[in-house]
């Protein structure tokens, strides 16, 4: 999907690999590459002029952190913009409902009703899909056909021209489902009696949600129906079709997302299969090729639950040894340390090399080592002097030089902690780490 803009994004990023400043030819040069990138995927312009203006003065204007790249620094800019441009998704609840489907003809409604309610079917939810399309010939074969591969209830009736009435008798006989969706009918344009009889069709399902469907390869023109189809029947959720037949999908997601309703699914193939849950992170981290630093915020955001750190008592100035055991246990769970490190935005900070270099095996020695200490040396380990270094190494099964590193490396982390407070005035490894979640 939009393989050519993602091409020639991240082309435009690898130009900044191995630079040490960030300059102002340098960034020129980027933002060029993403403005041509970006309006050849029919991205509007002016939309473009906006985010062009905002990655550079960005770029420059905020101090990147020394333990980020020029390259790291400008890429979570970009990223950050370009979720912001298309920053519009929506919840799809687990839940009983009605979806009413609107949009024109030909732009993908009755194999998106399909795919929906193969969404929901997947779920565990009970799904029964409405043929309200009475315009099109043979359009409740189509749906028919399509709902039967995936097993789904399909209520229609090729004899009847009313809509509503057929709509009516699905309401009754689908009563008992959970998830009822209403494929309705589309015009070549955006004609009143269209319009009209969405509003009432709306109105007598009492639809719990209106969502449009439509076609990628309209690109930023998508915003027009978005617009009308808004004000008719207030859609709260658009589908965006075909993203992979064109490469126009930028301009179309961008238009959707600048009307301000969310984007709910992409469709991306014929099959019941192709529809993907629209979300504005993954989606751009894609694009941009680093899938995997969402992985990692949601592996530090999982490491904050299951560590349970205690930032009150590291920023009341003590750090016992039980504390840099349970910080060592959290952050040890996201992964490679140094990695981590490398992607929050610490500001100007320095850690010590050392701090990187305690591995699991490791840690479990030192847990060892600490079950042997009395509950007066966890809390204040100055008092271990070397007869009492004997004693722990013994009952640890250890050495004393091991204990002795052990609390080398509890005054490393003691100084990196003070030195943490110092710099940024509070230190909150939960705050640091929203901070980190915040450029997914
Ligand atoms: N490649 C591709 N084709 C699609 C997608 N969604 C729909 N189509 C095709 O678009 C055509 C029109 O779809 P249809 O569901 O009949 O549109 P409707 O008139 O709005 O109900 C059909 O040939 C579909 O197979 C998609 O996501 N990708
Ligand atoms: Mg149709």
């Amino acid at each position: 999907m939009l393989d050519s803009l993602s091409t020639s994004l991240k082309d435009a990023l690898k130009k900044l690999a191995g630079r040490t400043v960030v300059d102002r030819a340098a960034v020129d040069e980027l933002v060029k590459d993403l403005q041509r990138a970006l309006l050849s995927a029919d991205v509007n312009v002016k939309l473009v002029m906006e985010l062009s203006k905002a990655i550079r003065t960005r770029s420059l204007d905020e101090a990147p952190s020394k333990v980020m790249s020029v390259r790291e620094h400008v890429l979570r800019i970009v990223y950050q913009e370009l979720v912001r441009l298309i920053w519009a998704s929506t919840d799809v609840k687990l839940e009983p409902q009605v979806i009413l489907m609107a949009g024109l003809q030909g732009s993908g409604k009755t194999t998106t009703t399909a795919k929906v309610a193969r969404y929901f079917q997947k779920k565990g939810l009970k799904v029964g899909v409405i043929c309200a399309d009475t315009f099109r010939p043979g359009a409740y074969d189509q749906l028919f056909t399509l709902c039967q591969r995936i097993n789904v209830p399909c209520f229609g009736n090729p004899q009847e021209k009313d809509a509503l009435a057929i709509t009516r008798q699905g309401l009754h006989s689908f009563k008992d489902l959970e998830v009822l969706i209403v494929d309705t009918q589309g015009r070549h344009a955006l004609e009143a009696n269209l319009i009209q009889e969405i509003i009432e069709l709306n109105q007598l399902v009492k639809a719990t949600h209106r969502w449009l469907v439509v076609d990628a390869a309209l690109g930023q023109q998508a915003s027009e129906q978005a617009r009308r189809f808004h004000e008719a029947i207030g859609i709260d959720g658009v589908i965006i079709t075909k993203m992979d037949g064109t490469a126009k999908g930028g301009g179309a997601l961008s238009a959707v997302a600048e009307t301000k309703s969310g984007i709910v699914f992409i469709g991306q193939g014929e099959t019941s299969e192709d529809l993907e849950r629209f979300d504005p992170d993954g989606f751009i981290s894609r694009l941009l090729g680093m899938g995997d630093l969402r992985a990692l915020a949601e592996r530090a955001e999982e490491a904050i639950r299951a560590g349970d750190m205690d930032a009150t008592t590291l920023m009341k100035g003590k750090f016992t040894l039980r504390d840099m055991y349970q910080q060592l246990e959290a952050l040890n769970k996201m992964g490679p340390l140094k990695q981590i490190m490398n992607m929050l935005p610490l500001g100007n900070m320095e850690l010590p090399e050392g701090v990187y270099d305690v591995t699991s095996t490791k840690m479990v020695r030192y847990r060892i080592i600490m079950d042997s200490m009395t509950s007066a040396e966890l809390d204040d380990p100055s008092l271990i002097n070397s007869s009492r270094m004997q004693r722990i190494a013994h009952g640890a099964g250890s050495t004393p030089d091991e204990v002795r590193e052990l609390l080398k490396y509890y005054k490393l982390m003691q100084r990196t902690i003070k030195g943490l407070r110092g710099a940024g005035g509070k230190f909150n490894m939960q705050r640091l780490m929203k901070r980190f979640s915040g450029m997914q």
